[in-house]
């Protein structure tokens, strides 16, 4: 900047150079804030890592009350440990699951550590039962996850030699998957023994999101190896699944995978048909395959044409469409922030709010609540430490950078620490209305919730780059080598979808950081549009003390108000 040097000037240019300087306090206030949160989750996670390092490795997770084990890889089978190999040790299932954690930590030494001893000790090949779906979110998506975290050479992670070693355990982890699929429809048996294949009179139920969340794992095994028969068959899976929807495009939530019949025909987007949503939309993010798309597009306009009710999702009948549950399960809070993905904010913000009332009222979030008594199921209490609010906290706040979800996740944060900390770990909670604990740390505690809330607070692992987040996660990196579109259809960055008018339009709330429609609009000036109406709140910051000082929602064109907290937002029901 250049200043005359005129005396009468020379004051009012000091001035106008000091504002360059000077930093709006309460950004720099969110700042600060930021980074004492970040710390208090990498504490976190360190104290339920550590503990497990200490008293559960090489097992699969941690009992953290009683500073022991469990080997939840087979007991996700309902195995109990003495059908299991006297030898067995476990599979390191949390070791496994941590890895993406640690990088995005930036705990490169750790990282490569447990590459080391996954590579030298890790085996599959044990006389275990285990659940294809879990088994392959946790362990497979961890294993290619690393993998690719491991090789790409702007992470910095690996010091030493690196040769594929978690690549390679994955191929052998997915060709013992294989035989699952081996049934007269194509759909995968839930259950599969890691040595002998599927087991004589195994059961041939499974769930929706069982055999029809399997793609992004194994499509991206088949893209690293070369091998097509991963993908081959987690796609015919889903296309099968697919044509077993009803003409509401609605699908049951188990199936026969013998038969192909729908055995519960209540619908939902809760537990066992979840990530069969979250697997069409994000596949389509990373493979770009038109199919997916299509699929997705139809399941979620039926999912808000039957399921929803205001900001909450009751269950439905797939045939008749009529409702049949009016429950909120804690697993359907990562809807909110697969809404984000779509560009559905406006709606994601408003079910994201009721899930934290009843986080807020409980102290946590309750396995199920009954929507219509507003009581908790009598005998489905528990919080397991689930991540799904924490996902879609970090998700609303990367599309709106509305701070306000900054003091959700601290509030998060609070109540895991207040109710869940133990010496020995994190303990999940039997009871949220007594806060009885439980003697299990469940991996995904690690895999996601404090990764979740650590990317709430500190999101440079995600900026300027291009991931997607398994159902468990793990981060995998959008490659043009494995996409049908890039680089024609995206114009920067991490595209997602957002919904304009016709649904064609595509922008992206993680890579812009700021609302999609926004985004759009600068980029796109014929698409004003949809933002028309939008005006800013008075303060940058979004706080306020009265609603005069908020503005209009550039995506609804709704009125945002003022919180009893003093953060404009979509406070107002719909
Ligand atoms: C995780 O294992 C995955 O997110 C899965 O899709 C369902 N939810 C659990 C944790 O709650």
């Amino acid at each position: 900047m250049s200043c005359p040097l005129h005396p009468k000037r020379l004051f009012l240019c000091l001035l106008i150079s000091l504002a360059f300087f000077v930093v709006d306090p309460s950004s720099q206030h969110l700042e600060v804030k930021k980074k004492q949160m970040r710390e208090k989750v990498r504490e976190m996670f360190y104290h339920a890592y550590d503990n497990y390092m200490t008293y559960a490795f090489p097992h699969d997770e941690l009992k953290p009350l009683t500073k022991s084990f469990t080997d939840s890889l087979s007991e996700l089978g309902n195995l109990k440990l003495e059908h299991l190999p006297t030898d067995y040790n476990g599979s390191a299932v949390t070791l496994v699951e941590s890895l993406s954690s640690l990088a995005i930590l930036g705990n490169s030494t750790e990282f490569e550590k447990g590459i080391l001893w996954l590579s030298e000790n890790l085996t599959f090949d044990i006389d275990a039962r285990v659940n294809l779906f879990e088994c392959n979110i946790r362990v497979l998506g961890g294993l290619i996850s690393a993998h690719l975290l491991a090789i790409d050479p702007t992470n910095r992670l690996i010091q030493g030699s690196y040769n594929n070693q978690l690549l390679r355990l994955a191929e052998d982890l997915g060709k013992r998957f294989l035989p699952a699929f081996e049934t007269p429809t194509g759909l995968p048996y839930a259950w599969i023994n890691l040595k002998n294949g599927v087991m004589d009179n195994e059961t041939t139920e499974t769930s929706t999101s069982g055999c029809g969340s399997l793609i992004l794992e194994m499509g991206s095994l088949s893209r690293l190896t070369g091998d097509p028969r991963f993908e081959s068959a987690a796609l015919h899976a889903l296309r099968q699944l697919w044509r077993m929807r009803s003409s509401l495009d609605l699908l049951g939530t188990t199936l026969d995978v013998v038969t192909g019949e729908w055995i519960e025909y209540s619908s939902s987007i809760g537990a066992g048909v979840d990530s069969f949503y979250e697997y069409l939309l994000k596949a389509y993010i990373l493979f770009g395959k038109e199919d997916y798309w299509r699929m997705f597009r139809s399941a979620y306009l039926a999912s808000q044409k039957y399921f929803r009710h205001g900001p909450w999702y009751h269950e439905a009948n797939m045939w008749s469409g009529k409702p049949t549950y009016w429950q909120l399960t804690s697993l359907q809070a990562f809807w909110p922030g697969l809404q984000v993905l779509v560009g559905d904010i406006a709606a994601a913000n408003s079910s994201h709010r009721e899930f934290f009332h009843v986080w807020e009222k409980f102290g946590v979030l309750p396995e199920r609540y009954l929507l219509d008594h507003q009581i908790i199921h009598p005998t489905m209490k528990y919080y397991p430490l689930r991540p799904e609010l924490a996902e879609s906290t970090f998700y609303l706040y990367q599309a709106t950078k509305d701070p306000w979800y900054l003091d959700v996740g601290e509030t998060i944060v609070k109540s895991l620490n207040l109710y869940t900390k133990v010496p020995g770990g994190f303990a999940s909670v039997r009871d949220v209305t007594t806060m009885q604990l439980e003697d299990h740390q469940h991996s995904f505690f690690l895999a996601e919730t404090c990764k979740y809330l650590y990317l709430l607070f500190d999101d440079s692992f995600v900026a300027k780059r291009n991931y997607i987040f398994t159902t468990e996660g793990h981060p995998i990196q959008v490659l043009r080598s494995w996409h049908e579109k890039l680089p024609e259809t995206y114009f920067s960055g991490n595209w997602t979808l957002s919904k304009s008018g016709a649904w064609e339009s595509r922008a992206s709330a993680l890579s812009l950081q700021v609302c999609p429609s926004i985004a759009l609009n600068s980029r796109r000036p014929e698409q004003h549009r949809e933002s028309a109406c939008h005006v800013p709140d008075e303060q940058i910051n979004h706080k306020c003390w009265s609603n005069k000082e908020c503005g209009v929602d550039a995506t609804t064109c709704r009125l945002r108000t003022c919180s009893g907290v003093g953060y404009c937002g979509l406070w107002n029901p719909l």
